[in-house]
């Protein structure tokens, strides 16, 4: 079995979540903030099959998009100095996913 981790932009989560529990997977979604943007986005814990995990990327490929993002001013501290405020842009996502091995999953009933 493995954790997927998958930090996606939450413009993207809702629709991610419903194709994922369409196709019968189990996510959990947690609320969280990039380090660098200090913005918010969603987390999501997928436990799977290690024979499905091809899948659960694929369908989070289709659903998540990259998409530039300005970067607020106060974040990039003395780079002010040399790039007009609101115009610094970073392309962000369409998801970082971690795949990590799971030594043992119980559902307690
Ligand atoms: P943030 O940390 O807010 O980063 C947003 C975007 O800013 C990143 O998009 C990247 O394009 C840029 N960026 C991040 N750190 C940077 C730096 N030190 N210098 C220049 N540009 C930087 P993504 O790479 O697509 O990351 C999207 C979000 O995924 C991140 O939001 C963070 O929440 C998470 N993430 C990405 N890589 C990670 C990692 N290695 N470990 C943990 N979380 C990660």
């Amino acid at each position: 079995m493995k954790l997927l981790i998958a930090i996606v932009q939450d413009y993207d989560a809702n629709q991610l979540l419903t194709a994922l529990s369409e196709a019968g997977f189990r996510a959990t979604r947690i609320a969280s903030s990039g380090g660098f943007l200090r913005m918010g986005n969603t987390t999501l814990l997928i436990g799977v099959d290690d024979a499905v995990v091809h899948q659960v990327l694929r369908i989070i490929e289709e659903h998540c998009r990259q998409r530039t993002e300005v970067v607020p001013p106060e974040i990039v501290g003395d780079l002010h100095e040399w790039y007009p405020p609101n115009l610094i842009e970073v392309v962000v996502g369409g998801a970082t996913v971690f795949t990590v091995p799971v030594e043992r999953f119980e559902r307690i009933e």
